[in-house]
């Protein structure tokens, strides 16, 4: 009865909050028809603070993979329906755009089958059953790439937030999150006041500094669901998740006080940095993500219109 009960067997990312990719916890994903194998890992992973979406059923879990894109995927080459090698295919084929790690475990071991699995894209490829410390150190070692795919091709360089590819592609998905769930999310633009001012009176490599000293400053000061991007030059944005626009508006309020006050030094000399920043207002009217960016747009060239230094909707 036991068996029957975990038949559908399918555990959504637990109650704990998914950070942003290349950070925190990784989100794992097992695919496998052996439930008390799964029981186990899923167990054993979690203790080590990962996060795991554990399923049998592949319809189920073909919809986990694309609505949270796991840091590593782990899948049984013998899979009821459709065949892990198809999976394997499939995925390949419709997120090459982002490299998930991907791990085919089998309880049959050949040469053909491995020569498959590997020309498919898999990363690895584990026989059952497995020696469970080896079986850790292999999808830990996934985990080491995935974190620097991430970190060097959805982050910039200087400032160490996420890009501009990576915010249309976040954007894209909070919209359809939002379509799914009916969770509201804010969106932040935020433009540095008078940075050519820095430059041209500091120097180049002192503006450098104030911009990673900025995204610094944000992103210890938002939560850690809460994404922040260089979205240009000195121009950032800021994706609250499940996060009404006026909320969003009161945080950066309260940033803006506290950015404003700080004392920042170059060759002797003591200057302040404010910002500009418009925060869109869902109107569920122009609610694509260019009728967002406009918004938000819109409400940041109007701070600047009015004097800099503030924060609009
Ligand atoms: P405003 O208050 O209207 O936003 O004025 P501003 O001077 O901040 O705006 P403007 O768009 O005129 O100038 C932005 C400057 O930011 C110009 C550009 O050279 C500088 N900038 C863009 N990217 C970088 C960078 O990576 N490093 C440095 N040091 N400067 C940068
Ligand atoms: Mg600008
Ligand atoms: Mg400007
Ligand atoms: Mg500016």
């Amino acid at each position: 009865s036991l068996t029957y009960q975990f038949e559908h067997f399918q555990e959504e990312v637990p109650g704990k909050e998914r950070y942003g990719p290349g950070e925190n916890a990784p989100l794992i994903q097992i695919i496998d028809k052996d439930v008390s194998m799964l029981v186990l890992l899923k167990e054993e992973m979690e203790e080590k603070g990962w996060m795991v979406i554990a399923s049998t059923k592949l319809e189920k879990a073909v919809e986990s993979y694309y609505d949270h894109l796991p840091d590593c995927l782990i899948a049984d080459i013998h899979l009821p329906v459709k065949q892990g090698f198809q999976l394997l295919e499939e995925f390949q084929l419709n997120s090459n755009k982002r490299f998930i790690p991907t791990i085919m475990i089998s309880s049959e071991n050949c040469s053909e089958l491995r020569k498959k699995a590997y020309t498919l894209g898999a990363d690895d490829f584990i026989e059952k059953p497995f020696d469970f410390e080896e079986f850790f150190i292999r999808v830990e070692r996934q985990l080491q790439r995935k974190k620097l795919f991430d970190q060097s091709v959805l982050k910039d360089e200087l400032t160490k937030v996420y890009n501009r590819r990576f915010f249309d592609e976040t954007l894209e998905r909070q919209i359809k999150e939002r379509k799914r769930t009916g969770n509201p999310f804010a969106l932040a633009m935020l433009d540095i006041d008078h940075f050519k001012h820095v430059n041209d009176t500091y120097g180049h490599a002192a503006g450098d500094r104030v911009l990673a000293e900025f995204s610094g400053f944000l992103k210890k000061s938002v939560r850690s669901t809460d994404m922040v991007f260089r979205y240009g030059g000195e121009e950032f944005a800021i994706l609250f998740p499940r996060t009404s626009g006026s909320v969003a508006a009161s945080i950066l309020t309260r940033l803006l006080e506290e950015y404003s006050s700080k004392q920042f030094q170059e060759n002797g000399e003591t200057f302040k940095i404010t910002f500009s920043a418009g925060v869109y207002m869902a109107d569920g009217v122009s609610d694509d993500s260019q009728g967002i960016l406009n918004s938000a747009d819109q409400a940041l060239y109007t701070a600047k219109k009015n004097g800099r230094a503030r924060v609009e909707c």
